[in-house]
């Protein structure tokens, strides 16, 4: 069935799906021609997609065809102190001499296994290229777990706290809204197909407010934006909760019967007047007192809330604050009405992970785990009792660690470490692939088949592969079965095809194969106006103001602002928020040429109040830093960031930054309050024109706050 190889020379349509981490998962029609790709499009017939891709993926070709590829395996010459210099080498090379690296590790004896750490997220969100081989080989291995915080782990442990699972609004369903609060959420950049709906509902009268720290380009489609302080989130929510209590604008009837524990977080809100919230947020009460009344009374009301707001200290508690709003004003009653932040929960009863990641190959007692969002000190750490050994081995694949883990000057420190043994999975030579003993070349979307599930539609999706293999790459799943090979792994399943893996992702039960097999697309059973009645995914069917273990949510301050690290915020005033720039996915598409030059270079929005005493110009070259380092860029002088809060755009690859390096050399590894994930918007820095005085070279070693 899996049509593969060259094609004949009639141009043929392959059907296929967008593998990024964005909540579109588009399907998209590739057209081949003489075994080449000629054009991708969006699938016109998929609703979600209808017909269109956004500018960088309607490029996938041209990153495909790359004269950068890494086609062959390559291995190390040279220390990693010095260039990055590699040697060409052959496949059984690369995957002798890897698996007896990590052979050698795994014999020293039981949980020795645990010194070496996988390192993926989301470079594809295929179910097959993701987490289904390479997590059977880790498990069977007995390497340390990954835990996977890196996006949007706090906001995913906010809603399940919540609604019991990370289930939402149909997204087509916001066309019938009235009112949309777009939250946290650069819509237009980010998540474009949820923005037609959102023009929709417009063009039929809804009213659209933005809350975002910076003046996105979706903030100037909107009828109005509320510019917050990044992380003050959760001081809005209860404000927002606090209006709708004084002016008696709940839904009496609905909190009732479908909220648990209401009465406790009733008490806290009702600290919270407007002029309180103003305060932290940075708004005027009023602005707050008329969102509470337009959210309460326009029908139906929707809210798009996005992980940009949880990436803060307090996101996990901001989530939950808002994702409690549609439960107090019964917007769930309508179609429209309701909230958005992941659907990811709906696609998960049609997958089956088990199956895919077979966690029973794992040995007893079960490996460590080590948080991604921490792995610059945890590759400098020492073996103790509570970390487990030393990490003595990475391999990467779907991810680019260098670039986007926080706190950079920390993780190319690890990294660096002659004695670690770094094996990198990848289509380029990524700033992670420089830092490689080993690098080994993968497949793209083009060139291995696939399935996926989508967080932001309630569809599911084949990707066909369209071409054969470029040069000698292979799929990442492939890799791993060679692997397991080598390691004399003898279960069955690691000799299952990509279509045995395809198929043993997706529950019959729930998702038709054959059906998705010949239309390349599949809606999963998910209820109309899923909460009209409650119905909310927990214990007791109630959306939870009160959760237990967790108690009821609160604002939490960040952890570097001028309320919570006074001192701090003295030597380093300004807030630092770094969100993706529209025309990259995270650090992919950097190296693309025809998107780089759209972005031009790494780039600091700064206010005119706060550009003028440091006398900063548009254009000019500015130093960004704070005691964890200093990241040159372009400055903008731009009423696109707010006073006191500048907006650095991501996720550059540190090579191409003027000084080699992005903006998280400047971002911290503390956690969130729930989901333990990375806090990358909350971030003190100071600017200043050209370059910074030698004094602020970041201390070298070990340190950090
Ligand atoms: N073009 C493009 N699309 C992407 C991505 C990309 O890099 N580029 N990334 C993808 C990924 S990995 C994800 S996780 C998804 C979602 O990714 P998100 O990161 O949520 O994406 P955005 O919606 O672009 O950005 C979030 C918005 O939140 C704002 N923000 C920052 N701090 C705060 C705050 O404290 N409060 C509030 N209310 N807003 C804040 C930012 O200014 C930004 O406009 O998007 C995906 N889509
Ligand atoms: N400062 C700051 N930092 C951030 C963020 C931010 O907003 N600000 N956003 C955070 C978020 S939301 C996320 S999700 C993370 C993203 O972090 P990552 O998931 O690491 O995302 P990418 O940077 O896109 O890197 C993915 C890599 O996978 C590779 N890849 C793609 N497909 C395949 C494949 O099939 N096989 C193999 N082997 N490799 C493949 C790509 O070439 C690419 O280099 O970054 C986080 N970091
Ligand atoms: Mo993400």
């Amino acid at each position: 069935m899996i049509e593969t190889g060259p094609s004949a020379d009639a141009p043929r349509t392959v059907q296929a799906a967008c593998p990024h981490d964005c909540p579109d998962t588009c399907a998209m029609q590739v057209t081949v021609q003489d075994g080449r790709v000629v054009r991708i499009q969006g699938d016109p017939e998929h609703p979600p997609t209808h017909g269109a891709l956004c500018t960088k993926v309607s490029r996938y070709a041209e990153r495909t065809y790359h004269p950068e590829r890494v086609l062959h395996p390559l291995r190390r010459v040279g220390p990693k102190s010095g260039p990055p210099r590699f040697e060409r080498i052959g496949w059984d090379e690369a995957l002798d001499e890897i698996a007896q690296r990590l052979g050698a590790i795994a014999a020293r004896g039981p949980g020795a296994a645990q010194a070496i750490l996988p390192y993926s997220y989301a470079g594809t969100m295929g179910l097959v290229q993701g987490e289904s081989m390479a997590a059977r080989f880790f498990h069977r291995l007995g390497a340390s777990r990954l835990d996977r915080t890196i996006c949007a782990s706090a906001g995913a442990a906010g809603l399940e706290a919540t609604y019991g699972a990370k289930v939402g609004m149909h997204v087509g369903d916001f066309a019938h809204a009235r009112l949309i609060l777009i939250w946290g959420s650069n819509s237009i950049a980010s998540n474009l197909h949820f923005w037609t709906y959102a023009q929709q509902a417009k063009r039929a009268g809804a009213r659209l407010v933005c809350i975002d720290p910076r003046r996105t380009e979706t903030a100037d489609k909107c009828h109005e934006h509320l510019a917050l302080r990044p992380g003050t989130d959760g001081a809005l929510a209860l404000a927002l909760m606090h209006e709708l209590v004084a002016h008696d604008l709940l839904d009496h009837d609905y909190v009732a019967r479908h909220v648990e524990g209401w009465p406790a977080l009733r008490e806290r809100a009702l600290q919270w007047p407007p002029e309180r919230a103003a305060e932290v947020c940075g708004l005027e009460a009023a602005q707050i007192r008329d969102l509470a009344r337009a959210y309460a009374t326009a029908r139906p009301a929707a809210i798009r809330l996005n992980y940009g707001m949880q990436r803060a200290h307090g996101g996990g508690n901001a989530v939950r604050l808002v994702a409690l709003l549609p439960c107090l004003t019964g917007a769930w009653r309508e179609r429209g009405g309701g909230l958005l932040l992941s659907a990811s929960g709906w696609a998960a009863p049609a997958i089956d992970g088990a199956a895919l990641a077979r966690p029973d190959l794992m040995p007893a007692p079960l490996p460590r785990i080590v948080n991604m969002s921490t792995i610059g000190d945890d590759l400098l750490r020492e073996a103790s009792p509570g970390f487990g050994p030393r990490i003595e081995a990475v391999v990467v694949y779907n991810s680019n660690p260098v670039a986007v883990a926080p706190q950079s000057g920390r993780v190319v420190a690890g990294f660096r470490r002659e004695d670690l043994y770094t094996v990198v999975l990848e289509h380029f030579m990524t700033d992670t692939a420089d830092l490689a003993d080993i690098v080994l070349p993968a497949t793209t979307q083009l060139e291995h088949l696939d399935v996926h599930a989508s967080y932001g539609h309630t569809w599911v999706l084949l990707n066909r592969p369209a071409i054969a293999p470029l040069g000698q790459a292979l799929p990442n799943t492939e890799i791993f079965r060679r692997l397991a090979q080598r390691m004399g792994f003898a279960d069955p399943c690691f000799a299952d095809s990509d279509e045995q893996l395809a198929r043993a992702a997706l529950r019959p039960d729930r998702v038709d194969v054959d059906a998705l097999w010949s239309r390349g697309w599949q809606r999963l059973p998910v209820p109309e106006r899923p909460f009209a009645d409650g119905g909310f995914p927990t214990p007791s069917g109630k959306a939870r103001a009160d959760t237990p273990g967790l108690g009821v949510p609160d604002y939490l301050p960040n952890h570097e602002s001028a309320a919570s690290t006074p001192a701090l915020a003295a030597r380093f005033p300004l807030a630092m928020i770094s969100p993706p720039a529209r025309h990259f996915l995270n650090s992919t598409f950097v190296n693309v040429q025809s998107l780089r030059s759209i972005e031009g270079e790494p780039l600091l929005e700064i206010h005119p109040d706060d550009a003028a005493p440091r006398g900063i110009a548009s254009g000019q070259t500015v130093t960004v830093f704070n005691d964890r380092g200093r990241h040159r860029c372009r400055a903008e002088v731009s009423t696109r960031a707010r006073p006191g809060v500048v907006n650095g755009l991501g996720i550059w690859w540190r090579k191409f930054g003027p000084d080699g390096t992005n903006v998280n050399e400047l971002t911290h590894q503390r956690l969130t309050d729930l989901g333990r994930a990375a806090a990358f918007y909350d971030c003190l820095v100071e600017v200043q024109a050209g370059e910074a005085p030698a004094e602020l070279e970041p201390a070298a070693g070990p340190g950090g706050p």
